[in-house]
């Protein structure tokens, strides 16, 4: 068999195995064989890169970041969905199927709605050659290469007799929860603003220009329609439609059903209202369209949304209570937002006393007052929310809620942020600022002082003990002993455990600070890189820009930050009180594990990832957040995630965390 031969055969092997692995979750063969398919094959491409193709299966992470995506037009526009909230809204779109093919003689088709990011897929030749996000309906981004990392997207689908030339699959990018849930732990250790649900996950996964990062975001893929121009061969109905993508590979949810009347359809919504907790991701409501595709031509579509199809959508768990008070909360960064202060009321498992109400904005377009009764409902997000004041109840005499004009805390003007419709306290001292920071530097990913919490720290500011971070490290046994609910024991427990704080490594510290735009991970790129806060504290914007890592608004940032007087007076101080303000790593960099890299995956048993990785970097070693030939070892927790594939595909050796533990003992 000549080498073309034989890499051709790999690929259709590996596409296979992958199918099975990712859209069947049912594998033929052990990782074993499989990487050693994928190795061969790797080597035959790298002896032949001109025989690379964009189906191969080592081509799903490809390409540089990309600048912008650029605008396609679709082909057919990508309609929106009319939606109903209720089953008489269904029979009246039912009365209209009806009426208008003139009999009732009609089935329809129930799938489940899944909340995420629709998708175009173009096919030609049985090869993926491109996808686009809906955009406008009429025209979308390409996102061809961050796609490509999605593994249950069939590159090529697979072997068919007769296939269309070109066709174009539809359907839902989503992220299952548990994977939104590790990705939202993983920002929060890293002090990154927390995607509020599965779908902004997602859909801010697809909008990455770095499809290195957008594969590391492990989404996936169901899909629904099947579009051809080569009528000939075309399914007749929808229910075949699902059949024949199913067929060729594409992932499509499994839990579609063929209902002959409404009474079916309502069988169906009332299961899945029940059942829709437990499904692995999220869903929204449920599709019905009708089954036969020249019923469906006949029906039509308006501008807007197809006659032929409608979205039932689930009603999220709601209930109505009083909002006694509004309330302002001021947060490190100067930011005021208002809180509403509920009559406690059980909501979906949880008793609720307080609601987000977003903003200044939100506030005005749904006319918010104290006093109301309001509907509260927790949907995908994670701190329940105001949906709607219940106007019928509000009484006679309610006013308009006033905005703040000056800080709740310290009284000074409040600036509006453009773009933002936020309102801002630009006074640095103010004194909710000083404990909110305070509270930050103590923080777990931080300087990690254990008993140093919100209501220790407001207590201490109020006292006048503390008023900047340095002065953390000047309070006295005696002072934290006589204060209200601490005795000498915990205040020497307190004393201690901010003694030990004062060796932490740089990068914590420089996380601590709280430097806008500055989360664990680029404190760490700094701390390596300048190895003392002296020496960032003096970087020009030009040297902090070109290290990989930190992009131009993190180094203005930095800039700004070390240019307070108030910030530089802050770096002597630590400095006096005999702060670690140099990075250890280059002098211990001779350990067990120098000169190897890891990688972790999933959860590990008694310590948090960021806890391994300062084991790591202590014994000499270095981590890495992505798998590559560079790296030595991947250690693996329970749940890993893609990392382990791709270390196996790679050949990279995977450890237990009890193996990793005997490596530093
Ligand atoms: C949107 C969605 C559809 C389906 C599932 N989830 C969605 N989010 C489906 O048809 N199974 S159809 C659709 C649309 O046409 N806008």
């Amino acid at each position: 068999m000549s080498d073309l031969e034989r890499i051709q055969e790999l690929r259709k092997r590996i596409n296979r195995y992958d199918y099975e692995y990712y859209v069947l979750a049912n594998p033929s063969i052990s990782d074993y064989e499989y990487d050693q398919l994928m190795k061969e094959l790797e080597a035959l491409e790298q002896k032949h890169p001109e025989w690379i193709t964009p189906d191969s299966p080592t081509q799903r992470v490809s390409g540089q970041p990309t600048g912008a995506f650029a605008t396609v037009r679709h082909r057919y526009p990508m309609l929106s969905l009319a939606n109903t909230y209720s089953k008489e809204e269904f029979l009246e779109f039912d009365q209209r199927v009806r009426t208008i093919l003139g009999n009732n003689d009609y089935e329809y088709v129930t799938e489940l709605k899944i909340d995420g990011v629709a998708v175009s897929l173009l096919y030609e030749n049985g090869l993926f050659v491109r996808g686009a996000t809906r955009g406008d309906g009429l025209q979308g981004d390409d996102i061809t290469v961050n796609l490509r990392t999605i593994r249950s997207l069939p590159l090529r689908i697979l072997e068919q007799d007769a296939i269309p030339a070109s066709f174009e699959v539809r359907g839902e990018v989503y992220l299952p929860r548990k994977t939104f849930e590790e990705i939202n732990r993983k920002r929060e250790a890293e002090g990154e603003a927390l995607f509020a649900n599965p779908r902004n996950a997602a859909a801010g996964s697809l909008k990455l220009l770095d499809p290195q990062e957008v594969a590391r975001r492990r989404l996936q893929l169901f899909v629904y329609y099947f579009f051809s121009e080569d009528t000939s061969n075309n399914p007749d109905t929808h229910f075949e439609s699902l059949k024949r993508l199913q067929e060729y590979g594409f992932p499509v949810n499994p839990h579609y059903s063929l209902c002959k009347n409404t009474n079916e359809v309502f069988r169906y919504l009332d299961e899945w209202d029940q059942k829709r907790q437990n499904l692995p991701y999220e869903i929204d409501g449920v599709v019905i369209k009708v089954n036969s595709i020249a019923q469906q031509n006949i029906l039509g579509s308006t501008a807007k949304s197809p006659r032929w199809a409608i979205a039932y959508k689930f009603k999220a768990e709601q209930a109505t209570t009083r909002l006694h008070k509004v309330t302002w909360q001021v947060g490190r960064t100067g930011i005021v937002t208002p809180v509403a202060e509920l009559e406690p009321v059980f909501l979906a498992g949880t008793t609720v006393s307080r609601a987000t109400l977003h903003n200044v904005d939100e506030i005005a377009r749904k006319d918010i007052r104290e006093g109301d009764v309001v509907r509260i409902e927790k949907g995908g997000d994670i701190i329940p929310k105001v949906v709607e004041v219940v106007t019928e109840k509000r009484g006679k005499d309610s006013k308009p809620l006033e905005i703040p004009q000056k800080c709740p805390v310290c009284g000074t003007i409040l600036q509006r942020i453009e773009d933002e419709a936020a309102i801002r306290c630009p006074n640095k001292n103010c004194p909710e600022q000083i404990k909110r920071r305070i509270e930050h530097f103590a923080g777990r990913n931080a300087m990690d002082i254990e008993g140093l919490g919100t209501s220790l720290v407001d207590v201490l500011v109020e006292k006048g003990l503390i008023r900047d971070v340095a002065d953390i490290y000047r309070l006295k046994a005696e002072q934290i002993s006589k204060l209200e609910r601490m005795g000498e024991k915990s205040a020497d427990n307190l004393i201690r455990a901010i003694e030990r704080s004062k060796n932490q490594p740089l990068h914590r510290l420089l996380f601590g600070l709280g430097i806008p735009y500055i989360g664990i991970n680029s404190a760490r790129i700094l701390s390596r890189y300048f190895k003392s806060l002296k020496a960032l504290s003096s970087a020009g914007y030009e040297e902090l820009e070109q290290i990989d890592g930190i992009g131009s608004i993190m180094a203005r940032s930095i800039i700004d930050f070390f240019a307070d007087p108030q910030n530089k007076e802050l770096i002597e101080k630590f400095e006096h009180l005999g702060l670690n303000l140099t990075s250890v790593e280059a002098e211990s960099a001779e350990g067990k594990l120098t000169g190897k890299t890891f990688v972790l995956t999933g959860t590990l048993e008694g310590m948090s990832r960021n806890e391994c990785s300062e084991l790591i970097i202590r014994h000499g070693g270095k981590v890495a957040s992505s798998v590559s030939k560079n790296t030595d070892f991947v250690l693996a927790g329970e749940n890993p995630g893609s990392k382990l594939q791709k270390a196996r595909q790679l050949g990279v050796p995977v450890l237990t965390q009890e193996e990793f533990l005997k490596m530093i003992e």
